[in-house]
């Protein structure tokens, strides 16, 4: 074994020891393709009001624009399935994602003692840790890394434990192996294509944003109201929306996560509506602390509690 693969190996231990359930390394270079159709992404507005998104794009297309003489961007993911589902006919639906704590504050504490055991295994090397918290194209990272494939419905998929994890992403200096892009399981599947209420994914791996049910319940602001089309379709969700990845065949092999803090808060899957509309904001600080569901604050959830009574009408 060569010294860069036996570095890489302890490091992908180490990945693994800390919890991660995958890990994978890319080549850090410029990301020529994905980052043309983020571009043109921007360009046709699927990005809505996510301004930051318009920002930073030397970042996203060169990962040495963050790190000087970064050689390789090493890839996690960490399951966050936990085996409950929501009532049947369910209004008040929250996003699996998003009913424990906030993969925000779970995920950087274990990617920082990842970077440490990065420069202690490769000394003198350099880290720079995101999840979710910069402008980082991870899924084409993970893509790269052979952590998954990008499905039809836009997230990374794998054939272990489907889509129900989040992804971190470190750029290093440490020159380490690459991993081979893992092949696409899709085949001639439309599941989610046909599946979204929204007909958010315009085609194969592209989601329009500003259709999405997950944009307007968590990303729009919340003094905007959510356009009729995509109230009436809303199906019960309040906060962020599973529907692409619930039809997906892949996320029959689905594991559950070793993670308690990943469990639902409270066991709740759901919240009424009328209940959130209730809500006091002292009550929503402190039932929601941790929680994804603080990012649209209290008006936003209260807004979208409103839309959803306002479509079972
Ligand atoms: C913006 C954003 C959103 C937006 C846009 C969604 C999207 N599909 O990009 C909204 C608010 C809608 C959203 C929703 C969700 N998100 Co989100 N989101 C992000 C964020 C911050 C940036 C992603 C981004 O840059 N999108 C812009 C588009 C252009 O990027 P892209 O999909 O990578 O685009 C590629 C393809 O479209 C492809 N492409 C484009 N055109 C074409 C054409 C052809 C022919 C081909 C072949 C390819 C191709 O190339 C592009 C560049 O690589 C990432 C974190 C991060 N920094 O990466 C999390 C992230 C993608 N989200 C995540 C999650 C969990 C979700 C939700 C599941 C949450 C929920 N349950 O409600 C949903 C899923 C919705 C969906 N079907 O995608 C996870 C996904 C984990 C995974 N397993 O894949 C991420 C990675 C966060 C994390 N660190 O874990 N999200
Ligand atoms: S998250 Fe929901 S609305 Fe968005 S693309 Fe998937 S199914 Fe469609
Ligand atoms: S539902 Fe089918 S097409 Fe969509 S991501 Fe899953 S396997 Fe791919």
């Amino acid at each position: 074994m060569t010294e860069r693969a036996d570095l890489t190996r302890r490091i992908k231990e180490s990945a693994l020891r800390l919890g991660f359930d995958a890990v994978g390394v890319a080549r850090a270079e410029p990301l020529t393709q994905a980052y043309a159709h983020y571009e043109e992404w921007i360009g046709k507005g699927y990005h809505g009001t996510m301004g930051y998104m318009e920002r930073n794009g030397e970042s996203r297309y060169d990962v040495s624009t963050i790190v000087p003489d970064a050689r390789s961007v090493i890839v996690v993911a960490r399951n966050y399935y936990t085996p409950h589902s929501h009532s049947a006919n369910a209004d008040g639906k929250i996003a699996r994602y998003a009913w424990g704590d906030d993969y925000h504050i779970v995920l950087p504490p274990m990617l920082d003692a990842l970077c440490e055991d990065v420069r202690s295994i490769v000394p003198d090397s350099l880290t720079q840790r995101y999840t979710d918290t910069g402008p980082v194209l991870e899924k084409e990272w993970a893509v790269r890394a052979g952590i998954g494939w990008m499905g039809k419905n836009g997230n990374i998929l794998r054939r272990d434990i489907g889509s129900w994890f989040f992804l971190g992403v470190i750029i290093t200096t440490a020159d380490l192996e690459p991993d081979v892009p893992m092949e696409d399981f899709c085949g001639s599947c439309t599941a989610c294509l046909d599946a979204c209420p929204t007909k958010a994914i315009i085609e194969a791996k592209v989601v329009d944003a500003t259709k999405c049910i997950s944009y307007w319940t968590i990303e729009s602001k919340p003094d905007v109201d959510i356009p009729l089309h995509i109230v009436e379709n809303l199906n019960g969700w309040v906060f962020g929306c599973d529907v692409c990845q619930d039809v997906c065949p892949w996320n029959r092999f689905q594991q559950p996560t070793t993670e308690s803090r990943f469990e639902p808060r409270n066991g709740m899957t759901e919240i009424a509506p009328l209940e959130l509309v209730e809500l006091q904001a002292a009550r929503f600080i402190e039932r929601f602390r941790h929680s994804p569901l603080k990012r649209p604050k209290l008006a936003g959830l209260q807004r979208n509690a409103r839309a959803l009574l306002r479509g079972n009408r």
